[in-house]
């Protein structure tokens, strides 16, 4: 069913939760809070058996403000629990599930009930209207289709609001400016450096920006700054608009920027968001920096308490001039963990060294270096291989170099430059080894 819409985009009946008065939205937080607790408790054995040990039973969660005594959930618990372990509701009510990188070569998994894909859709729907879009326009979805939650968290989003969606996934870059062009596209979403890279390839293909119908951009999914939001508006005549989101949490559409470009408005019904000490896990002054922690509120396949994101951020609690009572994340200004993200797709140095160590000859001597050309993202691996495979053929060297190609390929789903190097090459540091190296202008 098409959902009704105003055309100008202004105002959608789906976004009225953005408007709730504070005390009403903190009464339906403190609700829904106090019902997911009492989900985990009773279905997830991790969270029941933490809250035992501290002594703490459901009810003794009264007020938002004790939801900091609760205890965090970790990627690790999801990678510990591994790959049903968190799940609470029964899996014939679980109709999707999606992944995501973990820190090792097994990805963590996420689950969705019917009425959580619903949830989804409301807050896509949200976000579209956020930054102006409605029905009648046409989305091209440039994110991947597939265990990723851009694709389909977008997708549906987009149906929902009465949009045309184009699912045309990742890559193929010359079919995405073609289809830019030829279909009349008002929107597009992917990554901001995927859009960078169409807008590079752009002339060559003949396509000028400035003359496309293309009006906004719909763009998250990794780090980007406000240099690059300036250089994308100047140079394709479009809005920037950055989305945010995890899958532990639900995927795309845990928050969005709305019209004032002044960072994403948590969808703070269904996502609780706090900011904490990433070192002592306390919660910061109102305002200030630190880690971005989230509840899910009304998540029934896998209830997130506390989930930490290892995203550094701050919250903006000022009133925005679109009148969002939802407070207001700023950019993502770095990581508390040694996560990367490249081409959209997450990656942590822990998988390329298992990737690499489980084939003989590499050394666990190793330095990633990522780089950008015209917009797309390298990935350039180079690991010491050990004195015998050196004094190899060349033959020898390339069929090494060809399994660790396909090893790096196989566990992070990204095709990375692997050179082999001799051995004690690569800079030995003192304390904690650098692995990776960022040498992308954002
Ligand atoms: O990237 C979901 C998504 C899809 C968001 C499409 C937006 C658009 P994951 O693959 O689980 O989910 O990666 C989540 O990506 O913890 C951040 O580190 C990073 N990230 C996501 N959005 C932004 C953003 C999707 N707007 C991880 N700015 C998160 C900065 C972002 N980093």
């Amino acid at each position: 069913m098409r959902s009704v819409s105003n055309s100008n985009g202004a105002f959608h009946p789906a976004s009225a939760p953005d408007f709730l008065p504070l005390p009403q939205l903190r009464s339906l937080q403190l609700q829904r809070l106090q019902s997911i607790v009492q989900l985990a408790y009773d279905q997830v054995g991790l969270f029941r058996q933490r809250m035992s040990e501290r002594g703490w039973t459901p009810r003794d969660v009264e007020t938002l403000e004790d939801l900091s005594k609760l205890p965090f959930t970790l990627k690790t618990d999801l990678r510990d629990t591994y790959p049903f372990g968190l799940f609470a509701s029964p899996m014939k009510d679980i109709v999707r599930l999606h992944a995501s990188s973990g820190t090792t070569g097994k990805p963590i998994v996420v689950a969705y009930t019917q009425e959580d894909l619903g949830v989804w859709t409301n807050v896509m729907v949200r976000s579209f209207a956020a930054c102006g879009l409605h029905e009648g326009d046409i989305i091209q979805n440039a994110y991947g289709y597939g265990l990723f939650t851009g694709g389909l968290g977008v997708h549906y989003g987009a149906e929902a609001l009465g949009a045309t969606v184009i699912p045309i996934s990742g890559g193929n870059t010359q079919r995405q400016l073609m289809v830019l062009k030829d279909f009349g596209v008002t929107a597009i979403c992917c990554t901001p450096s995927y859009f960078l890279h169409l807008l590079d390839q752009g002339p060559e293909l003949g396509v000028d920006f400035k003359a496309l119908k293309l009006r906004a951009g719909v763009f998250g999914a990794e780090p980007w700054t406000e240099s690059m939001r300036q250089r994308i508006q100047a140079n394709s005549g479009i809005k920037a608009y950055d989305i945010y989101g995890l899958s532990e949490i639900i995927g795309p559409g845990v928050a969005m920027e709305c019209q004032a470009q002044a960072g994403p408005h948590v969808f703070e019904d269904f996502f609780y968001p706090e900011i904490i000490d990433p070192v002592t896990g306390v919660p910061v002054a109102e305002g200030e920096e630190g880690e971005l922690v989230l509840t899910t509120l009304s998540k029934k396949a896998m209830p997130m308490i506390r989930y930490r994101t290892r995203d550094i951020t701050s919250l903006a609690y000022d009133r925005c001039e679109c009148g969002r009572t939802l407070r207001r994340i700023q950019r993502i200004a770095r990581r508390s963990d040694d996560m990367f993200i490249v081409r959209g797709v997450n990656v942590y140095p822990s998988q390329i060294e298992s990737a690499l160590l489980r084939i003989e000859g590499a050394l666990p001597h190793y330095e990633i270096t990522l780089t950008r050309d015209q917009g797309l993202d390298n990935l350039e691996v180079q690991v010491e291989v050990t004195p015998e495979v050196f004094t190899d053929t060349v033959g020898a060297l390339e069929q090494l170099q060809g399994q660790l190609n396909h090893s790096i390929e196989t566990t992070i789903g990204l095709r990375a430059q692997v050179r082999l190097v001799q051995p004690r090459t690569l800079q030995r540091s003192e304390g904690k080894a650098k692995r990776v190296i960022d040498q992308r202008k954002l």
